[in-house]
């Protein structure tokens, strides 16, 4: 397969979709596939997790950092630059099988002089702290050039300045800066170290960078290489030292074997997803990106923070986690990268206190996780949200108040881990008292209907925001019952396994009267049911709303990005949605509802469906693949791979920006793929397999583990093949309906029955 996703030409209407598309990172930092001539209006951005900072002008975002990367050539007194300078040609190319990036220019200067820029860089997963780049410059006469290097620290922000000061330093040929934020005096040091290979030049130092003057001889490249490090005090007890070893360690280790570093670890992950689609490359090339992306924004190396919703490639949504994280990037890591899909869970599990003050700031008990979370796990979402573009005015939106789900979807969260990992001891560490806190935040929401003796929930929004404040959303209600169910669980397990625990928990929470209240809301919430026609209503009314088609929505259009959503937007009074929600609802709880209903919702809501958020395509493959409506499965799976390389998304909410990548689309791209084409799903004892491949898939390989042991499925239309690559344990697999045992090491063999698809 080819992994390299390029750009030939140079269009300054795409530098915002490039710099998207052409992120790398590390999971500590991301860096947008921008150019290193480029500055911040072209938004250059070093985006770096954990660190947020709110400066008085607009809300809290992460922190952009001085741009180490910064370089340009300049012959006679002329900037080299893309942007103003004549091109012969220009690639820029992202090797995804190594998180590589590069570029190649060749500028045709005014005396009509061909001066070739090429330039490499990698977000090193060796040294998380560590960004690295080969820069080289060759021309085809004997030319007198300058080299610009250094770090630049006037950068992009979506909000201005973040840093209240900072300070520049020099030690041992490692220069850089230290820059303290305004809202936490929080410290994060920038440094570089430079090495020029032959030939040498003359180096003028200044503040914050230097020139390099070379004497070019045809031919012969210049090639300068740097070493820039990246050091937060969240991590680093001294910024200045650590970014100074860090630096320092880079150079002794070398670029090239830095670099062959850099390929194996991206190379272990890849093993560690297996994926291959055979008859299907253009598949299997978007599968493989999107996971890229996702594995680019991961947080190896912490439990203080999950994956933002435009990962790490910017500020957009302040940067924050939200229930993307559980409900569409988490599945992949926990089948197949366990160590990350525990510190994503932990992350909530450490922030339960965020969840208590906002349930008590609505006057509520329990844990109720936020919209936004950030590093303090408090919501970031402000009370409006969004600018009404035909008046300027500020728009009181509700995503912060009434998105209680995410309290369920955290829980969802946890139980899946345990399911699919078997390891419970995130109970001990607080993952049970989320899970009761969550349960009782519900049972404090709840209101019991008498005359029905029901458990409702009123005044919330559900997965698709458009239509807010509703009553019983049916993926919110389905979400509380789990909830409930995972209570009950967890304090039976508890009780039986932990005793100890069991006291000390039920005590500290003052639960025991809680657990008669838990069952009673699990046995007597009202779950909307399918009607005649089998569709599940997705909120009290739904159905009554006026009922058109998108086009005749967009007709009514008036100004380019006028939101469509609450409070006032075109779709609020219709039923066109947002996203799926109840198609999400189904794909996720599939063993409560059959086949028939599930293709019956699909059908009716796939029209409905505007796929305004880029949670929604995957989810449609998702529900269609698992029951076998292959094609539209496919359809929506390639929507849902390529979003970052087509760019078909939304960059405005009114006239909020929202680009950047889209790591919910990554995650629910191998959703797609294992827990849809092949129809892999954890069960309390074993997995179950249901595969239908799209009618082009000769075969489709993946790797997921399974109770700590791990596995490599061949799919073909005819054998599903199991093998048990490390296994310690026999597997119970199920599939239609028989029960199969795949015994450690061996591999299981099933010839399936027929499974064309739709
Ligand atoms: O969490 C999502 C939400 O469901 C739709 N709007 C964007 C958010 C962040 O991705």
């Amino acid at each position: 397969m080819n992994w390299k996703i390029e750009d030939k030409e140079y269009k300054k209407e795409k530098i915002e979709f490039i710099g998207n598309k052409m992120c790398i990172g590390n999971g500590y930092f991301g860096y947008r596939g921008t150019l290193e001539e480029y500055g911040k209006e072209q938004l250059v951005a070093c985006t770096v997790s954990e660190i947020f900072d709110d400066n008085g002008n607009g809300w809290r975002e992460p922190v952009n950092v001085p741009n180490g990367l910064y370089t340009w050539v300049e012959y006679e007194e002329k900037k080299l630059s893309v942007l103003e300078t004549k091109i012969e040609k220009h690639v820029q190319e992202l090797h995804f099988d190594t998180g590589i990036h590069r570029r190649k220019t060749v500028f045709s200067t005014e005396d009509g002089q061909r001066i070739t820029v090429e330039a490499e860089r990698f977000a090193s997963l060796e040294d998380i702290h560590l960004l690295v780049m080969r820069y080289q410059v060759t021309a085809d006469k004997d030319l007198d050039i300058k080299i610009h290097t250094g770090i630049d620290d006037d950068i992009w922000n979506i909000n201005g300045n973040h840093f209240k000061n900072k300070e520049y330093i020099e030690k041992d040929g490692v220069t850089g800066m230290i820059c303290k934020t305004i809202e936490n005096t929080a410290n994060i040091a920038v440094a570089e170290k430079k090495q020029a290979l032959s030939p040498e030049g003359k180096t003028e130092n200044l503040k914050n960078g230097s020139v390099i003057h070379v004497k070019l001889k045809k031919s012969v490249p210049y090639v300068m290489e740097k070493y820039i490090a990246i050091c937060k005090e969240t991590d680093c007890t001294d910024v200045w030292e650590a970014a100074v070893n860090c630096c320092q360690q880079a150079e002794q280790k070398g670029y090239d074997r830095l670099k062959a570093k850099q390929k194996a670890l991206w190379g272990k992950r890849y093993e560690k997803l297996g994926i291959e689609i055979e008859g299907d490359e253009e598949a299997e090339k978007a599968v493989l990106y999107s996971a890229y992306l996702l594995y680019s924004s991961a947080p190896e190396h912490t439990d203080r923070v999950a994956i933002p919703a435009r990962g790490l490639s910017g500020q957009v949504y302040k940067g924050a986690m939200f229930w993307d994280t559980e409900i569409y990037m988490l599945p992949m890591f926990a089948f197949c990268d366990p160590k990350i899909a525990r510190n994503l869970v932990m992350y909530r599990v450490k922030n339960l206190q965020g969840a208590y003050e906002k349930a008590s700031e609505y006057g509520y008990e329990g844990a109720f996780y936020p919209w936004e979370s950030q590093e303090t796990g408090r919501d970031g979402c402000t009370h409006y949200n969004l600018t009404d573009i035909f008046t300027g005015r500020k728009m009181r939106t509700y995503f912060r108040d009434k998105q209680i789900h995410i309290s369920a979807d955290v829980v969802y969260g946890l139980w899946k881990y345990m399911n699919v990992t078997k390891d419970n001891s995130i109970l001990k560490e607080g993952a049970a008292e989320v899970i009761l806190e969550c349960a009782r935040f519900f049972w404090s929401y709840a209101y019991y209907k008498k005359g029905k003796e029901q458990y409702e929930f009123l005044d919330v929004t559900g997965a698709d925001e458009y239509h807010e404040r509703v009553n019983n959303d049916a993926y919110t209600n389905y979400m509380i019952r789990l909830t409930a169910k995972a209570t009950l669980d967890v304090i039976s397990y508890l009780k039986s396994k932990e005793p100890e625990m069991y006291k000390k928990v039920m005590d500290k929470l003052d639960y025991w009267k809680e657990e008669e209240n838990i069952r009673d809301l699990y046995e007597k919430i009202y779950l909307p049911k399918p009607n005649d026609s089998l569709v599940i209503e997705q909120f009290d009314g739904y159905l009554k709303e006026e009922d058109l088609s998108i086009q005749e929505l967009y007709s009514r259009i008036i100004k380019p990005n006028e939101y469509l959503g609450s409070p006032c937007g075109l779709a609020v009074n219709t039923q066109i949605i947002k996203q799926a929600d109840v198609i999400l609802l189904l794909s996720l709880l599939g063993s409560d509802f059959t086949d028939e209903v599930k293709e019956k919702n699909w059908s009716y809501y796939e029209p409905r469906t505007e796929h305004g958020s880029s949670l929604s395509t995957c989810i449609y493959a998702l529900l269609a693949a698992q029951i076998g409506k292959t094609e539209w499965a496919y359809q929506y799976l390639m929507k849902a791979a390529q979003i970052d390389l087509t760019g078909d998304y939304k960059l405005y909410l009114g006239d909020l920006y929202i680009g950047g990548t889209h790591p919910a689309a990554n995650g629910g791209t191998w959703m797609v793929l294992t827990q849809g084409f092949a129809g892999l799903e954890a069960e309390e004892d074993g997995v179950h397999f249901s595969p239908h491949l799209p009618e082009k898939w000769r075969k489709l390989k993946f790797r997921f583990n399974y109770g700590g042991s791990r596995y490599r499925v061949e799919i073909t239309k005819d054998i599903l093949k199991i093998i048990g690559e490390d296994a310690a344990k026999e597997l119970r697999v199920t599939y239609m309906g028989n029960i199969y045992t795949c015994s450690a090491g061996s591999t299981l063999k099933i010839q399936m029955e027929n499974r064309e698809g739709k």
